[in-house]
Formats: C-alpha cells, sequence, structure tokens
C-alpha cells in the first residue's frame, strides 16, 4: 500500500510549478469523506504549486454546505468536456474507484489517460499501481491523511492546515459513524488526535452535521413518529404519510429519508416501513428497513421494487395508503412468524 501511495505522491508532485491540472474525482452525491478528502487535497496541492480542480456534478448538500474552501469546488457541465480533457493530465478519483459512480463527469474521468485512485470501498480485482484501495481503513480521509502526510515528508513542506483539519475530520467522523462503526481503528483516532491540535470547532461541527434541522422537517419527523402503529408484538411498526400532510407542512419527500432508519432503531422492532403516497394516484410508496430476521430486498422485489437486506423500497399500485399500511404489516409478521418456526426447529 506503501509503494502505491508513493507512485500517486510521485506522479502528484511531477505537477509542481507546471501549467498542468490535476483533476479531482469524488464520487456522486459527495458525502463528508468523499468532499472532505476531496478539498483537503486541492488545498494541499495549492501550498505545493501544483494546479488541481475538484469536480462535483451537483452542489454539495445543504448540510455539508458549512465545510471551508467550498469554493474551490467546480460543478462541472457536459460542455466543459473537450476543455477539461484537454487540460487535465492526471484524474484522480477520490472515495471510489471506478467511472460508475461519477454521473455525468465518467465520461470525462475515461478521457484522461493518467489515472489514479485513493479509495477504501470494497472492490472486484486490481486496479492498478496506481490504486490505492484501502478496504481496512474508516474512511477516505484516512488514506488522504496518509497521502498528505508522506507529501510533507517528501517535500519538507507543512501542508496540514486548520482547514485541512476540518475537512478530514469531517471525513473521519462521518464514515465512522461518529466512530461507532466496526472500520473505527487507533489509526482513526491516532489521526483525530494529530487534527485536534488545529483547534477545529468539534460543537459547531456537531451541530452542523447531526442538529441542525429545518422547522418543516421537524414537523414531519414528528407527524411520522406520532403515526407509528406496531404489530401486537411490537416486532413490525408502520407509519404512513399522506401527500397533502408534506404540503400542509412546507416538507419535501427527501425529508422523510432518514425516518425509515429511525423507527427501526425501536426496541425489539424487526421490520419498519414508511409510505407515503405517490405522485401517481392510487400508488405508495413504502420504504423498508429491517434488522436481522427479514430480508427487505426480497420483500420489496415481490412487488418490483429492489435494494438491499437491509433497507429496499417498493411501490404498491392500485391501494390506498391505509390498505398498503395494513397489507405490509400483516405480511411481515407473518414472514417473521415464519422465520421464527424455522429457528425452533
Ligand atoms: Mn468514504
Amino acid at each position: 500500500m506503501y509503494t502505491r501511495l508513493k507512485n500517486i505522491v510521485d506522479t502528484v508532485l511531477s505537477f509542481r510549478d507546471t501549467e498542468e491540472l490535476i483533476g479531482i474525482f469524488p464520487h456522486l452525491g459527495a458525502d463528508g469523506d468523499a468532499l472532505g478528502s476531496g478539498l483537503s487535497l486541492v488545498l494541499a496541492f495549492g501550498k505545493l504549486n501544483i494546479n488541481a480542480v475538484l469536480l462535483l456534478d451537483e452542489e454539495p448538500v445543504s448540510q455539508l454546505q458549512f465545510l471551508p474552501c467550498l469554493d474551490l469546488i467546480k460543478v462541472y457541465t457536459p460542455d466543459m468536456l473537450a476543455e477539461y480533457s484537454e487540460k487535465i493530465k492526471l484524474a484522480l478519483a477520490v472515495d471510489c474507484h471506478q467511472s460508475e459512480r461519477m454521473g455525468i463527469r465518467a465520461k470525462l474521468f475515461q478521457r484522461i489517460s493518467q489515472q489514479a485512485i485513493i479509495d477504501h470501498h470494497v472492490h472486484a480485482g486490481d486496479y492498478g499501481e496506481f490504486a490505492v484501495i484501502d478496504t481496512g481503513a474508516s474512511s477516505t480521509a484516512e488514506l488522504v491523511y496518509n497521502f498528505i502526510e508522506l507529501l510533507e515528508k517528501e517535500t519538507g513542506e507543512e501542508l496540514f492546515s486548520k482547514d485541512i483539519a476540518v475537512l478530514l475530520l469531517v471525513g473521519l467522523v462521518t464514515d465512522t459513524g461518529r466512530f461507532s462503526f466496526p472500520s473505527t481503528t487507533a489509526r482513526s483516532f491516532e489521526q483525530m488526535a494529530r487534527l485536534m491540535e488545529f483547534k477545529p470547532n468539534l460543537t459547531s461541527i456537531h451541530y452542523e452535521l447531526y442538529e441542525r434541522i429545518g422547522l418543516p422537517q421537524m414537523l414531519l419527523r414528528g407527524e411520522v413518529l406520532s403515526r407509528i402503529k406496531a404489530s401486537s408484538d411490537s416486532r413490525v411498526v408502520a407509519s404512513s404519510i399522506p401527500q397533502s400532510l408534506l404540503t400542509k407542512i412546507g416538507a419535501c419527500i427527501d425529508d422523510l429519508d432518514t425516518l425509515p432508519s429511525e423507527m427501526r432503531t425501536i426496541e425489539g422492532v424487526e421490520v419498519a416501513f414508511l409510505l407515503r403516497e405517490a405522485n401517481e394516484t392510487g400508488a405508495v410508496k413504502v420504504n423498508i428497513r429491517s434488522n436481522k430476521c427479514f430480508d427487505s430486498a426480497t420483500y420489496a422485489m415481490k412487488y418490483g421494487g429492489g435494494g438491499h437486506v437491509r433497507a429496499a423500497g417498493m411501490t404498491l399500485r392500485n391501494i390506498s395508503l391505509s390498505e398498503a399500511e395494513d397489507m405490509v404489516m400483516r405480511e411481515a409478521a407473518e414472514i417473521l412468524r415464519k422465520c421464527d418456526s424455522q429457528v425452533d426447529r
């Protein structure tokens, strides 16, 4: 891994004091890790007089608008293809390793002959000598930390700064689930300790990442939670939101995102459903979150939906909101009963 990191460092350093450009490509829908890692690199490169541009498909989500140096981001549009494929001499994928994860920037990434990768996602196959893909790292931020450290060692320049500390810290905190995921290691804390020397404002970072909520979102949360119905054994819960209520509150569909997961955290719950009226009349969108006894994906596929074992979604047609709620609760209870009887035997 060190050799590969060094390969990328050497390549990057060959851009010093030249007009050539490095393109940094985080994944689509950049999260705290992708954005924090990408921006840190632009800042470190800048100090070494290396030209770099951070390209995104879209503006960062509102939760991450507090990050420093967002003005360094360039939102890419297809008309920039010719210009950037000419200028960029190294394309660096950050927090992803496939152009499939890059949306409309994929075409540009593929056109750059020299590519490198810094990532920690599970991958199939080897991506070559310029690919640092460490699935043992909690976050790409952790790898970027090592990368900048190596850049410092090679150049004798001081590259870490308060801005970089905030950016990498956000990557570390969000990708470790506030240091709760199994990916959290001693290395994560060692790096955090060093980043803390720059005195980042943890209180305000925590507020921005985890507490700040708009009034419509808070009202919606109240509605969803107060409408929860539970099966007699409390293992199945569901809540339903009519479109008229969303409109009345002034909330949008995206504001429902975190609520099914929150419902799943209720003690004893195996499966949680959040239902809402779809735009198409007579259709109901169902979001499913489950714990160990219920396969959400298999259940959703029965109705033409899909997803993962613990999180899936589907659309039911020609059904009312309350009928849909009754049906999924009844069917889930049935599936759990079958699962129990198999375990008993
Ligand atoms: Mn990540």
